[in-house]
């Protein structure tokens, strides 16, 4: 049968012009034959009508107990038309639970009042960098401000320049940006802290117990360090390392109702690789009544494979032209059932600048995922949703985090671990020249100031969750099968999951369909 799923029948009315009342949805999916009922749907409504209400079902259902007996009214050639699902979209989907619940009534609470999603961190229209040497002086002063004002509490420090003028053997402390770490000949460490006034170097021990911690340490990131210093003045011996981090005593908010959110990303529509059967079991699961507490989706970014962002990736590009995959990506939007709310970022494949912040997509790739109304919003962003704030960052740094820490502290199985270790320096992409393009701007939007309750983030097309801090991180998986190139280097994506939080108890469920 071809129109047995929700997502199916979604997007048989949007192809008419149409869009539906979730309920009325289910209602024709549960019919003998949801087809026929489809068409005497759209057959009966009202000239002016574009919204598919459950009352336009039922009358369709009373008037015929089984429209498919009620013969004679129809011309044959209908059945067909509404046989004409696209191919991509047919066949092979795993039947949708409501098919073997046909009377199940979802009851998914679409009362906007009881809804709340509020945008706070969004710099959309807010760059005001031009790219020049001071915006980057700018960027990092602000920086160390900020994260420095997390550290300053916690040391007696004092500016690099009083420090160089301390007589040998004070007992001295400095808040600074990392500018410098090196090994030196006997094993030590040298790490050289970079404030307003200047910089001052810092020697970690090899056998101290911060010798462990070097390894974790990345350029550019705000540090606190206490120490004495050397005969000579020259420089200072650590006695202490300090992060800006999340305290132990963090107490996440959390939703006063029971209401889910799923967390996705990497969606990469355009690209051969994109799971099609995948993403439309995931669509008809949101109507069932497993799914009736997920009121909100949200989408970290690489909503389609873009253009031109690998070599020879246009190989593997199933629609070549960027506002076809959008197109696209709007016509797979359509499939999720319209009482979800949605608040998507862009990431590295999208169609925005690069560098980050990357501020959210323009008005004409607005006009075209206008299906949904998504919130769109910068990479990154932070929301509150049912009064939990979820910080979401497409990722490009957790490569960076990989490649740089040891293997127990980051790696692609484990990318929570990774995430940790943002949230321990309070900022999504800490070093900068690497592969994170960081836009330079009067202030840096990528410090997390506030400790948030959720840390979403996707990227490297792996799942995996974790509290760090009682702070729920969680990297979610992609849409898209292996590529040719993660083959070669041997990465193993995670594709077709929907990891699905309780926003009352910051619980996680994964759901796959794959
Ligand atoms: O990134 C998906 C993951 O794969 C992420 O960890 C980067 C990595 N990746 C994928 N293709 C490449 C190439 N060509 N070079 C380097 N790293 C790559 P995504 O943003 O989806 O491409
Ligand atoms: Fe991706
Ligand atoms: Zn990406």
């Amino acid at each position: 049968m071809p129109l047995e799923g929700p997502a199916r029948i979604v997007s048989e009315l949007t192809s008419r012009g149409y869009n539906a009342e979730r309920e009325a949805v289910t209602h024709i999916a549960a019919a003998d034959q949801p087809a026929a009922v489809l068409e005497q749907v759209v057959e009966g409504m009202p000239d002016d009508a574009l919204v598919v209400r459950t009352d336009h079902v039922e009358a369709v259902l009373a008037a015929g107990e089984d429209p498919s007996v009620s013969t004679g009214t129809r011309p044959a050639d209908q059945h067909d038309s509404a046989g004409s699902v696209p191919a991509e979209t047919g066949g092979s989907v795993p039947a949708p639970t409501t098919d073997s619940e046909p009377n199940a009534q979802i009851e998914r609470n679409s009362d906007p009042s009881l809804r709340s999603l509020e945008i706070a961190g969004d710099m959309t229209g807010d760059s005001t960098g031009t790219g020049e040497y001071e915006d980057f002086v700018a960027v990092f002063r602000d920086r160390l401000e900020r994260l420095g004002g997390k550290l300053r509490g916690r040391v007696n420090h004092r500016p690099a320049t009083a420090i160089q003028s301390m007589p040998g053997g004070s007992e001295a402390g400095m808040v600074g940006l990392v500018n410098d770490i090196r090994s030196t000949a006997s094993g030590h460490w040298l790490i050289e802290l970079e404030d307003a006034t200047g910089t001052f170097p810092w020697l970690v021990m090899k056998d101290r117990e911060f010798a462990d911690m070097v390894d974790q340490l990345l350029c550019d990131e705000v540090l606190a360090m206490e120490g004495t210093l050397s005969d000579d003045a020259g420089i200072a011996f650590v006695d202490s390392m300090y992060f800006p981090d999340v305290p132990r005593t963090h107490e996440p908010s959390t939703a006063d109702r029971h209401v889910q959110a799923a967390l996705i990303s990497d969606v990469h529509v355009g690209s051969q690789e994109f799971m099609a059967d995948a993403w439309n079991a995931f669509a008809d699961w949101l109507y069932t009544e497993q799914a009736q507490h997920v009121e909100y989706l949200l989408i970290a970014g690489d909503m389609v494979e873009g253009v031109g962002i690998y070599p020879n990736q246009d190989e593997e590009l199933d629609v070549v032209d960027i506002y076809e995959q959008y197109e696209a990506f709007n016509e797979r939007l359509k499939q999720v059932p319209g009482d979800i709310d949605i608040v998507m970022i862009p990431g590295n494949h999208d169609a925005v600048r690069l560098a980050e912040p990357q501020p959210g997509f323009d008005d004409r790739l607005r006009d075209i995922m206008s299906a949904h109304d998504p919130q769109i919003v910068s990479n990154p962003s932070t929301i509150t949703v049912e009064g939990v704030s979820i910080l979401m960052y497409h990722g490009v740094s957790l490569d960076e985090v990989i490649a740089e820490l040891p293997e127990e502290k980051a790696s692609y199985d484990e990318p929570h671990k990774a995430m940790y270790q943002l949230l321990k320096k309070r900022h999504v992409a800490p070093q900068f020249g690497g592969h994170t393009r960081l836009a330079p701007e009067e202030e840096d939007f990528l410090v997390m100031d506030e400790v948030p309750d959720i840390f979403h983030t996707g990227h490297v097309h792996k799942l995996g969750f974790g509290k760090y801090h009682n702070v729920l991180a969680i990297n979610s998986g992609c849409w898209q099968a292996q590529t040719d190139f993660q083959k070669s280097v041997n990465i193993n994506p995670d594709s077709g999951f929907a990891p699905i939080v309780d926003l009352d108890t910051l619980d996680v469920t994964v759901q796959k369909f794959s």
